[in-house]
């Protein structure tokens, strides 16, 4: 709560600073040139623009980071959030304007790219790109990197409270534990949450039934519809944003579908110094999991694409990367933050996976027009 305080106020005093400098408000993209600082990246000149509108996953950032970018070269930044990948598609789709930087995963960036939504890039023209993993760079969903650059990773298991008895016997480590309903009989009343994923929560039950998570085959699809069918009355709640704060932190639920930093947030936000642990622990099923990368990106029709390219190579600054992971417990992309990471972080397996881990985990990837199907089995899941 300090930190939130002493951030607002350092935001305050530099939105009055900002004002007092350009004798008004600070401006929208329509602004004169004269109203914005001058910045460098790399041997060029930018004129950056007096606001950048950033939307990002929720709690996905340290928001020191924003505050300190204001800070250093004046921009103001408009920060929002999102749930899912399909409700950033669907704000941008409904033609959402003003938006300058982005944070889609992998099989949604191709999505974006053929809706023609994404700004082209010379990634390689920024000089802190070189700061990114190798194995991250050129990724088939965005080859050459011609429209985004990585940020952050992860994979998606299962959360749940340590010390319930359901989980005394062993980690919940088979989907059958927000899937079977005789499993769940041992805890549902203490509450269940699933992420509300359109991709991921199929994906869970494309694992379970020994499918790919990436299946375009209408019966596997409708199998998937059906088991999340059955298993929907015992959940409490459909949340992937604040899950972690409210439902587990807070001991609404014992068993969460879960974002593998998300998880590592509960667990540090429940960390107890007497007993040295939290109460979250994150597990990931047997039968496969998702592993995504987050991407940054710039909207198409962004009228602040210089700015946004600034603040691309202001991310990937090695200290920021590495502030960026020490805040959302995500493991970066940025190999040369990892000297600031955490060692907690770096070497903790349900953040950064062991090989035996990582061999079970596969990416989502687009899906063509089966999204179509999947869309109509979503609809059905949630309006039932
Ligand atoms: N709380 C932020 C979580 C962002 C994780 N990215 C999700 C990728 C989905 N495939």
């Amino acid at each position: 709560m300090k930190k939130l305080i002493g951030l607002m106020i350092l935001i305050g005093l530099l939105t009055m600073l900002a004002t007092a400098c350009s004798g008004g408000p600070a401006g929208g993209p329509g602004a004169s040139a004269t109203d914005a600082p001058a910045a460098e990246i790399g041997s060029g000149e930018v004129q950056l623009a007096p606001q950048l509108s950033v939307y990002n996953w929720a709690d996905y950032i340290d928001e020191q980071v924003l505050a300190d970018y204001t800070e250093r070269y004046g921009v103001e930044i408009i920060y929002d959030t999102y749930a899912s990948n399909e409700d950033l598609l669907t704000k941008l789709q409904a033609g959402a304007s003003g938006y300058d930087v982005i944070f889609p995963s992998d099989y949604m960036v191709v999505q974006m790219i053929e809706l023609g939504l994404l700004a082209e890039i010379d990634a390689e023209s920024l000089p802190n790109f070189a700061n990114i993993n190798e194995a991250f760079k050129n990724p088939p969903y965005d080859p050459g990197n011609a429209h985004c650059v990585p940020y952050q990773w992860g994979m998606t298991g299962i959360a749940y409270r340590d010390g319930n008895p359901a989980f005394e016997a062993g980690p919940p480590n088979s989907w059958a534990y927000i899937f079977d309903k005789e499993v769940m009989a041992q805890y549902a009343d203490e509450g269940i949450n699933v992420l509300n994923d359109q991709r991921e929560l199929m994906a869970a039950a494309l694992f379970y039934l020994g499918h790919s998570p990436n299946s375009t085959d209408r019966a596997d699809l409708e199998a998937a519809r059906d088991l999340i069918l059955q298993a929907k009355p015992m959940w409490k709640t459909f949340n992937s944003e604040d899950y972690y704060s409210t439902l587990m932190e807070s001991d609404e639920i014992v068993l969460s579908h879960a974002w593998s930093g998300d998880a590592a947030q509960a667990y540090w936000n429940t960390f107890d110094e007497e007993t040295g642990t939290g109460n979250w622990l994150f597990t990931v099923p047997t039968e496969g999991a998702v592993r995504f990368a987050d991407n940054v990106c710039i909207p198409a029709n962004s009228q602040r694409i210089e700015t946004a390219l600034h603040f691309m190579n202001y991310l990937m600054e090695a200290q920021v990367a590495a502030a960026i992971t020490n805040f959302t417990y995500y493991p970066s992309a940025n190999e040369a933050a990892k000297e600031f990471i955490d060692p907690e972080i770096l070497n903790n397996p349900g953040i950064y996976p062991p090989p035996e881990v990582a061999a079970k985990l596969e990416w989502l990837t687009d899906v063509g027009d089966a999204i179509f199907i999947y869309d109509e089995m979503w609809t059905a899941i949630k309006g039932q």
